[in-house]
């Protein structure tokens, strides 16, 4: 028998089974129940029986569920064209497909802020797909020619990219698999170029691809492995790619949490039972690098289409998704198990201020009033208390986002002689992570591709050997200057007997030290 091997990314930006309490008698959320949900909710304007399949996305997880889906439905009531169904592909769980499909491919998604929350019934998917389950059908839907778009948010790993060298990995077991078993593959990559082979060999027009990942250049990326990929299948697949498929950038945002165990969606849908509801902030954005062909009105649904997204990219990574992860490492050692807790505490609150102001704000081009009102709405995000995010899900593959959310900014700073605390305590409390992980009560699990190989460097008993051998791992830091080695060893010897608040405190510019409340 084919044995499939574990595929990097997996679910992209999901949460887990989210499961609801629920009550055995309960009416199930389905067509049927639509019309007695609750007046307050919102209801799709269709069905998702009537609508077209114009998208297939990889990476049917919460946050595709919360944005583009959202995004998509939107769109299509503001023009009443209904060709822009998606065919959703769940990489790896089947759950949600499970879930989805018992409700007619419905599910709610919750907007929640600190005094409200808004429910919305989403009905844009036309099809769950568990991709483990149907590799054959996933390519068939890819190449389907009214499928115009293609997105995706499978995490950096299911890139399959080499850090080291920015191409397709090739040596990595799951492209290997994808090479050898071209019509059943297992990742993103070898399925895009699977279903593009199939429009080429039918002489169709490719859809456009767009990633919605969390990634530096997130198109280029794209675009590199998966002509890479096709030129170790056939060379003028490969040239055909680059000539005639688009892959814009795009910058995703919203903070979409974890609605496990959570009990709101049956609450608001008035005792009907959603298996697989999504919540989020209100807030969000999405800015996609204009292209060629036919979408949604996606701009009439909040997004924008920009000629490019570079600036706004590293804003984004850096402020936002940088902060996210010194908020999950830090705070986590303190003992907060959502980022909102730690989001609220006043020393990591300032800590975060200080390191998007002073660290993460002098790398990047945004106007001074625009950074400090973007870093003022951030804290507020952050501290969301009706979003549950856990550290475990913001912090898990650390090793896929230091370089781009960390260490690049961090090395531009040394550059220009500015101060990097900040980050030198993240990274720090990164590495302190591989010590405490099991631990009981611990506030985050490590969650990591490079778990078993970091987890030998953690066994270093001396902290600032222990910071080098890390540091060392270029492909996950980049090359870091000794002064900075020094400055992660002495976080790390601090983390390492102290309290997680009273390291942090230390690290605030000098005339907050003890003056935080
Ligand atoms: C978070 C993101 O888990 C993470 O990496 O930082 O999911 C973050 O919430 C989103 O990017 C917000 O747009």
């Amino acid at each position: 028998m084919e044995t499939i091997p574990k595929v990097p990314g997996g679910l992209g930006m999901s949460s887990s089974s989210n499961s609801v309490l629920s009550t055995a008698n309960s009416p199930r959320l389905g067509v049927n129940a639509l019309r007695g949900l609750p007046v307050d909710v919102t209801r799709p304007p269709f069905t998702p029986g009537i609508l077209g399949t114009g998208i297939v996305h990889l990476g049917c997880g919460a946050f595709h569920r919360a944005h583009q889906a959202l995004i998509t439905q939107h769109a299509m009531t503001a023009t009443g064209d209904r060709r822009w169904g998606i065919a959703a592909v769940a990489m790896s769980r089947p759950e949600v497909v499970g879930a989805l499909k018992a409700q007619d491919n419905l599910y709610t998604t919750l907007l929640r802020d600190e005094g409200a929350v808004r429910a919305e019934v989403v009905g844009a998917l036309t099809a769950a797909v568990h991709a483990p389950s149907d590799r054959i059908g996933v390519v068939r839907r890819l190449a389907d020619p009214r499928v115009r778009i293609v997105t995706l948010t499978v995490t950096t790993g299911g890139y399959c990219l080499s850090p080291a060298t920015g191409r397709l990995d090739s040596g990595s077991e799951p492209v290997r698999h994808d090479l050898r078993c071209a019509a059943k593959p297992c990742t993103a990559i070898g399925m895009l170029v699977g279903g593009l082979a199939a429009v080429k060999r039918r002489g169709g027009t490719p859809p456009v691809v767009i990633s919605c990942d969390n990634l530096t250049a997130n198109g280029r990326q794209l675009r590199r492995a998966v002509v890479d990929f096709a030129a170790m299948r056939d060379d003028r697949l490969a040239n055909w790619i680059e000539r005639h498929v688009q892959f814009p950038c795009s910058v995703v945002d919203r903070i979409v949490s974890s609605t496990e165990g959570d009990d709101a969606a049956r609450t608001r849908l008035g005792g009907v039972d959603d298996r697989a509801p999504v919540s989020a902030e209100p807030f969000m954005t999405w800015t996609i690098e204009n292209f060629e062909g036919e979408r949604p009105r996606w701009d009439l649904a909040g997004a924008d289409f920009v000629a490019d997204v570079t600036a706004h990219e590293l804003a984004k990574l850096r402020l936002l998704n940088g902060t996210h992860l010194l908020l999950a490492y830090v705070g986590a050692l303190a003992g907060y198990p959502a980022s909102a807790e730690a989001g609220a505490d006043p020393v990591l609150k300032e800590l975060a201020r200080q390191f998007m102001l002073y660290e993460q704000g002098p790398t990047l081009t945004l106007p001074q009033p625009e950074l400090h009102r973007t870093v003022g709405d951030l804290l507020r995000r952050f501290r969301n208390p009706a979003l549950r995010h856990e550290m475990t899900r913001v912090g898990r593959n650390g090793s896929d986002k230091m370089l781009p959310r960390v260490t690049a900014a961090m090395l531009e700073n040394h550059r220009h002689g500015r101060p990097t605390p900040g980050a030198a305590l993240l990274i720090a409390a990164w590495i302190r992570w591989f010590d405490l992980c099991g631990t009981p009560g611990a506030a985050m699990e490590v969650v990591d591709s490079r778990a078993a190989e970091l987890a030998q460097l953690a066994a270093i008993p001396d902290p600032h050997q222990r910071a080098r051998a890390f540091l060392a791992r270029t492909d996950i830091f980049g090359v870091l200057p000794e002064p900075i080695h020094r400055e992660v060893g002495d976080a790390l010897a601090e983390l390492i007997r102290d309290n997680a608040i009273a390291v942090a405190e230390r690290r605030l510019r000098p005339e907050f030290i003890g003056r935080v409340a």
